[in-house]
C-alpha cells in the first residue's frame, strides 16, 4: 500500500523453479498453483519443463527446472518471503545443509529492480551462466534484458548440453494439478 492507501501497481517478476529430489514435476506444480492461489499474484507464462544435469554440485540427482513470469503487487522482499514459505511449507524431505531438495524458489527479476544485497539479490546472481535458467526463460521472456544482453542471447551463448524439454507447452503444472 502507498501513502494514499492504494495498491502498489502490478509489475512483473520471473521466478525460477528446480527440485531433484521426491516427484520435482509435482512438487514444482503445487509451487505455482500455491502462488497463483494468491489475490497478489497471478501467474501469466510458465515455460516448459526442463531435465537438467546438475549444476555446481555434479554428484547429484539431475534436477527438472521450470520459470513463471508473474504479475504481482508485492515487492521484492515480500515475494521472496513468499517464495521461501512455500518452499518450507513443500520442503517435506530433510536433507544435509547445501544438499539436494525437493522445491528451491529464485526471484529472478522484478520489474526494473536492482540489489546486490546478500538476502535478496536481484537479477539472482549467476542465472545469466546457468542453462536450466536460462534456457527455460528464453521460451517465455526471450526480450527481457539482463546487464545488457537479451534472455535469448544469453540462451544462445550458455552451455545447454544434455537440457532435455519433459513438455510440448508450459500447461505442465495445470496437467499436474489435475490429477
Ligand atoms: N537470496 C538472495 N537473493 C535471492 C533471490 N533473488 N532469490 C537468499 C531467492 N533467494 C535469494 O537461498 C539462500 C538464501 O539466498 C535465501 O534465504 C535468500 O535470502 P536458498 O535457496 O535457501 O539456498 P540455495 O538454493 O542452496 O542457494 P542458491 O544460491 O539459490 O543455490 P543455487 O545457486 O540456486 O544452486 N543444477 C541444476 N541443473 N538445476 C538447479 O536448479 N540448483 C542448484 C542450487 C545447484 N545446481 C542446480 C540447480
Ligand atoms: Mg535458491
Amino acid at each position: 500500500m502507498n501513502e494514499a492507501g492504494a495498491k502498489s501497481p502490478n509489475v512483473i517478476a520471473a521466478i525460477g523453479l528446480g527440485g531433484n529430489i521426491g516427484n520435482p514435476r509435482r512438487t514444482m506444480a503445487r509451487a505455482l498453483g500455491l502462488l497463483d492461489a494468491r489475490d497478489d499474484i497471478h501467474i501469466r507464462r510458465v515455460s516448459r519443463l526442463y531435465r537438467t544435469p546438475p549444476w555446481g554440485n555434479t554428484d547429484q540427482e539431475w534436477f527438472h527446472n521450470a520459470c513463471a513470469l508473474v504479475e504481482t503487487s508485492l515487492d521484492p522482499h515480500e515475494l521472496l518471503k513468499v517464495c521461501l514459505d512455500i518452499e518450507r511449507q513443500l520442503d517435506r524431505v530433510r536433507t544435509e545443509r547445501w544438499g539436494p531438495r525437493t522445491i528451491d524458489l529464485d526471484v529472478l527479476l522484478h520489474g526494473d529492480f536492482l540489489s546486490d544485497h546478500a538476502d535478496l539479490t536481484v537479477p539472482h546472481p549467476r542465472m545469466t551462466e546457468r542453462a536450466f535458467v536460462m534456457v527455460p526463460l528464453s521460451d517465455i521472456a526471450p526480450q527481457a534484458v539482463i546487464n545488457l544482453q537479451s534472455v535469448a542471447d544469453w540462451a544462445s551463448e550458455v552451455d545447454s548440453e544434455g537440457i532435455e524439454s519433459l513438455s510440448r507447452s508450459g500447461d505442465w503444472w495445470l496437467e499436474e494439478e489435475a490429477r
